[in-house]
């Protein structure tokens, strides 16, 4: 049995069943947004008492105080000292390459001066306070700790803030142990809907951030959704996904483990391969069948593969690079002879593997790039997280008297064409002016 759908692009209907597979509705259902909407409500209300309820309620254990909720700095140390020490290396090693690719990545201010003294610029400020949701559970990632807190860190927000949610009370090592290694500043033992309206609005004890990121489930991103306005999110991220390009020259087993690798993450994650040879995709089908059962995650990748995954038969190269380019993948892997060549007419991808020796899982943890990445097709208009995500800008202006005085004219023009006759004489003021008023001190 066919672990995976084909396709095939000379199928009159291959675009819409390509449409349908790729179909993913992250709204959340009415019952959620109230929830939601009434723990946002509590806790602006009730602050540190509702958050304590709802600890207890949902994460099943009793803080004796709101204090309680902090996770010392000395209990992150504590975590990062337990570790055996072949995860402390590798969470050093990963965050200073993470910290090493997002150096490149700063905004710089810039300014300008024109011929008459004007001068122009742009004004580049981290942001002052940051809260990372981290998720508890199955998906408690200290790789998206380090990709989420390095940038910000990097970027050089004022205060790092981690939320991670505790259930039964019980503390997970390896995630507080990367929150030490990427330097966060402080870090609460609260997590949910509950979590995220602490940090967007404050309570007595979790104060208010400006930016909250970090993914979550249903109720973390319905949150985040309700919250923005009043603080900026990232992205509501959708399930992994992975494209893969093979020209057929790739061992297939290594092709099969790539797209084992995305689908292990959940069921409705989506693993596609595309290819112009035909016997290829046979054989890459013959590895998933082998390897499959040898996987820790057989049932989550089963179903993975069997919902929303698909082999594609493209003609041709050119026909593999539009079916890439339709899709908008958050992953995709150029597994060929000479990727350097076509990526060039990539335009939309979260990340992209190049060669037959970039597995792309060394990205979600080590190769340096950001693993949070646009998924459901934003890669059509969004981008990798980065320190430009923790930085914001300001516009500069600076008038000198000869500019101020020929720029009177073209605003006074424009200000009366729209009837706004103090914007009109606050320009000309300037333009008339020969010397300032004496200041006086
Ligand atoms: N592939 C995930 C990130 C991740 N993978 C974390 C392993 N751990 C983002 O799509
Ligand atoms: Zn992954």
């Amino acid at each position: 049995m066919n672990a995976m759908r084909r396709l095939s692009t000379t199928d009159p209907d291959f675009h819409a069943d390509l449409d349908g597979l790729l179909a993913w509705d992250s709204v959340s259902d009415d019952r959620v947004q109230q929830t939601v909407a009434d723990i946002i409500r509590d806790l602006r209300a009730r602050g540190d008492a509702a958050l304590l309820d709802y600890t207890t309620r949902f994460d099943r254990w009793i803080p004796a105080c709101a204090a309680d909720l902090e996770i010392p700095r000395a209990r992150l140390e504590a975590a990062w000292g337990r570790i055996p020490a072949a995860q402390r290396e590798a969470l050093q090693t990963a965050a200073a390459r993470i910290r090493a690719y997002a150096e490149h990545q700063r905004l710089e201010s810039w300014s300008y001066t024109e011929a008459d003294g004007t001068l122009l610029g742009q004004q580049v400020t981290p942001l002052d306070r940051v809260g990372l949701y981290v998720p508890g559970g199955k998906a408690a990632y200290p790789s998206s700790v380090l990709m989420n807190a390095v940038p910000a860190k990097v970027a050089g927000v004022g205060e790092l803030i981690m939320v991670v949610p505790t259930p039964d009370g019980e503390l997970n090592e390896l995630v507080l142990a990367a929150a030490h290694v990427a330097g966060t500043d402080r870090a609460f033992a609260v997590g949910g809907a509950q979590a995220v309206a602490a940090l967007a609005f404050g309570t007595e004890t979790i104060p208010g951030v400006d930016k909250i990121v970090g993914p979550g489930n249903i109720y973390v991103a319905t949150a985040k959704r309700a919250v923005f306005g009043q603080v900026g999110i990232d992205m509501v991220a959708g399930p992994s996904e992975i494209l893969v390009v093979c020209d057929g020259g790739t061992d297939p087993d290594w092709i099969a483990m790539d797209l084992f690798s995305q689908a292990e993450h959940d069921e409705d994650a989506q693993s596609i391969l595309v290819s112009w040879d035909a016997d290829f995709l046979n054989r890459v089908a013959a590895s998933i069948e082998r390897l499959l059962p040898s996987m820790e995650r057989e049932t989550i990748i089963a179903t993975a593969l069997r919902g929303r995954g698909a082999m594609i038969q493209a003609r041709d190269l050119e026909d593999a690079i539009a079916v890439a380019n339709r899709i908008a993948p958050e992953h995709l892997e150029l597994s060929v002879e000479d990727p350097q060549a076509i990526v060039g007419r990539i335009r939309h991808a979260g990340a992209i593997f190049m060669g037959r020796y970039t597995a792309e899982a060394v990205g979600d943890y080590c190769a340096g790039p950001n693993h949070v990445l646009p998924t459901s097709r934003t890669a059509r208009f969004s981008s990798p997280l980065g320190v430009y995500d923790f930085q914001k800008r300001s516009s500069l202006i600076m008038a000198s008297a000869a500019g101020a005085a020929q720029l009177a004219k073209t605003a006074s023009v424009l200000a009366r064409g729209e009837g706004l006759t103090a914007h009109a004489r606050s320009a000309e003021y300037r333009g008339e002016a020969q010397s300032p008023v004496e200041p006086r001190l």
